[in-house]
């Protein structure tokens, strides 16, 4: 875990510095994480890191256009050696992944003292500001993590919850306060400037009913984009319900140039359908990329065998993978994964 003590440290760095580049994770955690900062910092500038799971050096072009004195790192998993050995600047790092060892960055991660920990990181964000509890309810929620800290956020929004839950699903798919991590991961969606347009204006939000309920012209700007891409999302979704068919598995690929719905869409069919696994593919440039879910039975093994002489690769957690795989060989994929599932 992170003591009082590294929370300062961090508070520290923040304060003392002018120009701060904040590079952080594309995905809920990771942009409420620049946003618990940012808002309290109020100075700097933010750039999504979209090379997601790594920060290589293609990024250092951008640090060098900006010209900070200091660099944050927030929820991003893996870092370069040689991205920190060119930033020629002071790098902290905060996050909550396997934790690395690079020489010339202050490294700040609750699982090196602990390894079972996995505090997201808006929540170690929140503990250094202690301002904007919205913003680490949404970004620990959107991790998958119920904390202790949505007590708190129950008192102050009480209808953003559900009545009742258990685990995070029943927060995401069931609650206003899911509708609102889903708006942050929908405007990450699209290419980099499209996304830290909206970004922007994020961080002017102070209260998520200006988004939920349009209530201020950010919150209404925001809500807006949201509802553009929430209707592919919704088309999709749809399609992906009606190919539902007795049996183990529902298997959807679709065609999307620009956007992917792939791990929205698989993590809230897994929830409707807790019985079944889940397989959806986004069709591009002749290969077949998207996501695997499973309820209860480990799924991570037999993807490894179902890729056995196929052109492709994936991986992940016991119950969510990731694959890409070439589209000629996408039926004999998921018949290889039947098969060793038996
Ligand atoms: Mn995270």
């Amino acid at each position: 875990m992170l003591t009082e003590k590294d929370y300062k440290a961090i508070r520290k760095e923040l304060d003392e510095c002018q120009r701060p580049l904040f590079l952080f994770d594309d995905d809920p955690d990771g942009l409420s994480s620049f946003l618990l900062f940012y808002r309290y910092k109020r100075e700097g500038k933010g750039i999504i890191v979209k090379t997601h799971p790594k920060l290589d050096t293609s990024l250092i072009p951008k640090v060098e256009e900006y010209e900070p004195d200091k660099i944050f790192i927030l929820d991003v998993p893996v870092v370069e050696q040689e991205f920190i050995d060119q930033c020629k600047r002071p790098v902290i790092w905060v996050d909550h992944h396997t934790p690395s060892q690079l020489n010339g960055v202050k490294y700040f991660n609750p699982r090196v003292s602990t390894p079972d920990e996995h505090e997201p990181t808006s929540s170690l964000c929140y503990n250094v500001v202690k301002q904007d509890l919205w913003l680490a309810a949404a970004g620990t929620i959107g991790d998958w993590f119920i904390l202790p800290l949505l007590d708190d956020f129950k008192k102050e929004y009480p209808k953003l919850l559900p009545k009742e839950y258990k685990q995070a699903p029943d927060v995401l798919f069931n609650s206003k306060l899911g509708t609102l991590i889903r708006i942050f991961s929908f405007i990450l969606k699209g290419t980099t400037h499209d996304a830290m347009k909206y970004i922007k204006v994020l961080t002017r939000v102070a209260d998520p009913m200006e988004i939920l309920d349009q209530q201020t012209a950010q919150g209404k700007f925001v809500y807006k984009r949201f509802e553009k891409i929430n209707r592919k999302y919704e088309d999709l979704l749809e399609a992906a319900i009606a190919q539902n068919k007795k049996g183990e598995y529902l298997i959807y690929t679709y065609e999307a140039d620009k956007m992917s719905f792939s791990s929205d869409l698989s993590n809230e069919l897994i929830y409707r359908y807790p019985e079944k696994i889940i397989f959806v593919g986004r069709k591009k440039a002749g290969f077949v990329k998207g996501s695997v879910r499973s309820a209860k039975k480990v799924i991570s093994t037999v993807l490894e065998k179902a890729l056995v002489g196929i052109e492709g690769y994936g991986g992940g957690h016991e119950l969510a993978c990731g694959f890409c795989v070439n589209e000629e060989d996408f039926d004999r994929f998921v018949e290889n994964f039947k098969r060793e599932n038996d």
